[in-house]
């Protein structure tokens, strides 16, 4: 058996992501050995087609395949032993993190998806980004109620029952948190696409639509020009929202996955702004009142402001920009042996769909269009796939998404002329990611 075919094409994956101990070590250490636990390629069907040949012939003598395995000369464990279900054992690396330098209290923090592992457009429930504001809470439905009120004809208090009769709909939406990337604006350069990217995740959420409540509760079309969203954490959230908006594509939401909310998430009710920075996506939502201007409350006043550099702020930026990245290979992964690698990413718009998605593996001097794997919907996470032979030699991957309304995603050089670098949101710059000679993946800012 051959390292060599073994190693081909494979990934050796980010220490923070994957990496048990030993392998940590094995990453300092420098050495360079045959990567038992390897992470499988999302491309795998290509890899095959690929390096299929060799790896067949070489793999004739693998005992892996000759001798037979305990699990396959033994009794199994029995159905509903874990009577919900649970990822693999040899899974648990894979998981939400925080970052050590950001939470400083955790009741107030992020816990970062782990994009580098997911597959598809889908993030697995357990694996929802997290950002609260003073920490979450697990409300007793029964308990839980929404009140609509403002200027409406007949105020009204909603039970979760009431409204989980109410004509629902389910659509697949991206929330990202307005600050996600922040770091990149002071040339922060994070390890992992978990960091640079994490504060994003994509559910096909089910509820009722705001529009069909503000009817049942009789708004008052020709005053009520916004909706103040508010939560029932400790956090008193609150957001404005344009009516224009709220009755568009709102929903007011109890269902993720085929599943109730998790309560990190909102259980049991929460708002679902697509297309909105995340901080509008009111959890534990209780409380819709409508009234004739913005609210200007704490959470959008003071915060989730953008200082320019002419020292005026910006309020009520809202839309999550056209943005892509790559999410394989990502910073902290390593690139075991040249050859045949499927780059994979993620693309986004909080203006529609996704039209296009462009790669560069050289600073961005040549670019590539992508495929696009379908469903590619509106202001959902559009998965793009692309081939690339590694000669072996330092490469600068980059994408470039390109919205249906036009919008080119921008490099950073340009973000920053417009915007200076004292922003926190709203960075939806070009991600570069470089590839050492010695196949290590590293965060860099390329002009
Ligand atoms: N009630 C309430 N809603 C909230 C928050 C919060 O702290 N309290 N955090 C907001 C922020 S800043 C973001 S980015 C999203 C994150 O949603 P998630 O935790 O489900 O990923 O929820 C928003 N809604
Ligand atoms: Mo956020």
């Amino acid at each position: 058996m051959s390292n060599m075919t073994q190693r081909r094409g494979r990934l050796r994956p980010a220490p923070e992501g994957f990496l048990s101990p030993e392998e940590i070590r094995e990453v300092e250490t420098g050495r360079r050995g045959f990567l038992r636990r390897s992470l499988a390629l999302a491309g795998g069907a290509a890899v095959a087609t690929v390096a299929g040949k060799a790896a067949a012939a070489q793999g004739e003598g693998d005992p892996a395949i000759l001798d037979l395995p305990p699990w396959s000369t033994s009794l199994g464990k029995g159905v509903a032993t874990q009577p919900y279900g649970m990822p693999s054992s040899y899974e648990k690396n894979l998981v939400r993190r925080q970052s050590p330098g950001l939470t400083q209290v955790p009741q107030s923090s992020v816990a970062f998806t782990p994009l580098q592992g997911l597959f598809g457009i889908i993030t697995p429930s357990g694996l929802h980004f997290e950002r609260h504001h003073q920490g979450w809470v697990d409300i007793d439905p029964n308990q839980h109620r929404l009140m609509i009120n403002g200027l409406v004809k007949n105020p009204k208090v909603y039970t979760m029952d009431d409204l989980m009769r109410m004509p629902s709909v389910s659509r697949i939406h991206f929330i990202e948190c307005g600050a996600n990337t922040g770091m990149e604006w002071g040339n922060v350069a994070v390890p992992t696409v978990q960091y640079t990217h994490g504060m994003l995740s994509c559910s096909e959420f089910t509820g009722v639509p705001l529009s069909v409540l503000l009817e049942d509760c009789g708004f008052d079309k020709k005053n009520g020009k916004y909706v103040l969203a508010e939560g029932a954490d400790g956090s008193g959230m609150t957001r404005t929202i344009a009516i224009d908006r709220a009755l568009d594509d709102v929903i007011v939401v109890w269902g993720q996955n085929g599943e109730m909310l998790r309560p990190e998430n909102g259980y049991p009710l929460r708002l679902v702004v697509p297309g909105v920075q995340g901080v509008s996506s009111v959890k534990w939502l209780r409380r819709i009142k409508v009234g004739d201007m913005p609210f200007a409350a704490k959470d959008e006043a003071v915060h989730y402001v953008d200082l320019m550099p002419d020292g005026t702020l910006r309020q009520y930026t809202s839309v999550q920009e056209c943005k892509s990245v790559i999410t394989s290979p990502s910073g902290g992964q390593f690139l075991m042996e040249k050859g045949f690698y499927n780059i994979t990413g993620l693309a986004w718009s909080g203006r529609g769909r996704v039209k296009r998605v462009d790669v560069s593996v050289d600073g961005g001097r040549n670019w590539r269009t992508a495929r696009l794997e379908t469903p590619v919907l509106s202001k959902a996470l559009t998965r793009f796939n692309i081939d690339w032979n590694w000669d072996g030699k330092p490469a600068t991957l980059q994408s470039r998404a390109i919205d249906e309304t036009g919008f080119v995603q921008p490099k950073i050089r340009q973000l920053r002329e417009v915007r200076g670098t004292r922003s926190i949101y709203h960075n939806n710059a070009i991600q570069s990611w470089n590839v050492a000679e010695s196949g290590e993946v590293s965060n860099v800012q390329v002009d």
